[in-house]
């Protein structure tokens, strides 16, 4: 049977790995994938992870089953960290734990499917997006969001795009740094946006990944908490895989906010459905080390700290790639790990085979991996297509 099978491209951000790695160039420059590294072009276990690990280890008395929710206290702990203080105690509220972000994605591509909506997502956006809905046999409608010639938001062809959705209809936004542009709506395009949102009974799904990574945790979470505080209903995929320095353990939530308490239960009988059809129970060392954490003052303090030296850093790479041309200035002003260069797929081929210098076909580029050593000769490698 398997002859029925077609070959698959591979992942092309994860193929960057294997590139990289087999490159003998002792200059090369890894600015791939969405992994945060420090000045060492280390991605470190945060010390709270270690301190929380170490715990786990002597206090945890059994591996049985959780059950398809995963562990509720992680996920409680979560709301007032992503939600704020009002919204965590809301019944309208639900969360069940997911294998990443990813697992959130995947939930809430099902859910869609069982209610007929379609999705709008705007271009560019994270490359496993339009795929995750597809595979549920989603209709994915795509609209303008970023133009990176011009470093600029297209709000105005987004809203005008966005008069084609029917009531029901799903808008997939990046709460947060978002993945590949970097760039976010305004507060007032936020507004103009949850309106209108409002007012044709759209449901928006918020992709947190990087809570943390851009202007701090309570910043990166303020769209969208303004944002669910004014719509009925609203689906949230978190991730804690960047801001917990997790990824491989794969820890996520899906949230869902419904108009009533009985729909929110309704909501949560079929994400717990779906999620036993697909994965039955999350995996739950990630969930068990972030509530250990989050349960302690003391190991939260050291996590935030940890984060907000992270997104510090991330910041200061930013002024200084900012500064070393022109063409660069527009991303001093966006956030988290990712910034779009205005390059065409040729020239990001250039950039690997002539200087060693590894980017997503995009033109994307990790900020974290740019060094206060590496960005003179990134920026002199760019100077001619810039
Ligand atoms: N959403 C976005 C925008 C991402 O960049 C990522 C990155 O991996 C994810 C979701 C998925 O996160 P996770 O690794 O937790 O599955
Ligand atoms: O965009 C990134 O680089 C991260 C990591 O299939 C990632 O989100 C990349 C590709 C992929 C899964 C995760």
């Amino acid at each position: 049977p398997f002859a029925a099978l077609k070959d698959q491209p591979a992942d092309g951000l994860l193929a960057l790995i294997g590139m990289y790695r087999s490159d003998p160039r002792a200059n090369k420059i890894d600015l791939g994938v969405g992994v945060y590294r420090n000045a060492d072009g280390q991605t470190p276990v945060m010390a709270a992870v270690k301190i929380a690990e170490q715990r786990l280890l002597t206090e945890q008395t059994s591996k049985s089953y959780l059950g398809p929710e995963g562990d509720p206290v992680y996920v409680e702990l979560l709301k007032p960290l992503a939600f704020g203080e009002a919204l965590a105690t809301s019944k309208r509220l639900i969360g069940v734990q997911t294998p990443g972000g990813t697992g959130a994605l995947k939930l809430i591509a099902e859910l869609l499917k069982l209610t007929g909506s379609r999705v709008f997502v705007g271009t560019p956006t994270w490359p496993n997006h339009g795929p995750i809905f597809k595979s549920a046999g989603v209709d994915v409608i795509e609209h303008p969001f970023f133009d990176k010639t011009t470093q600029t938001v297209r709000f105005d062809e987004m809203m005008a795009a966005l008069m084609a959705a029917r009531a029901g209809d799903a808008v997939l936004l990046h709460g947060c740094c978002h993945n590949p542009a970097g760039a976010e709506f305004t507060a007032a395009q936020w507004q103009v946006l949850g309106d209108f949102i409002l007012e044709r009974g759209l449901l928006p799904i918020i992709d947190l990944a990087y809570q943390g990574l851009g202007n701090g945790l309570e910043d990166d979470a303020k769209a969208m908490r303004a944002l669910l505080a004014a719509v009925p209903n609203a689906l949230i995929a978190y991730s804690c895989d960047k801001n917990f320095g997790l990824y491989r353990e794969r820890v996520g939530a899906i949230y869902a906010l419904a108009a009533t308490e009985s729909l929110t239960q309704r909501v949560l009988g079929n994400i717990l459905v779906i999620a036993r059809t697909h994965w039955s129970m999350p995996p739950d060392h990630g969930g068990a080390i972030v509530r250990t954490i989050l349960q302690d003052a003391e190991l939260t303090q050291i996590w935030k700290d940890e984060l907000a030296e992270t997104q510090g850093r991330l910041v200061e790479l930013r002024m200084l790639l900012a500064a070393a041309h022109p063409r660069l200035a527009p991303m001093a002003a966006q956030t988290g790990m990712f910034s779009l260069l205005p390059l065409s797929p040729d020239q990001v081929t250039s950039l690997r085979e002539d200087h060693g210098i590894y980017m997503a076909g995009s033109g994307r580029i990790n900020i974290a991996g740019l060094t206060v050593e590496n960005i003179p000769a990134l920026a002199a490698a760019l100077k001619p297509y810039l």
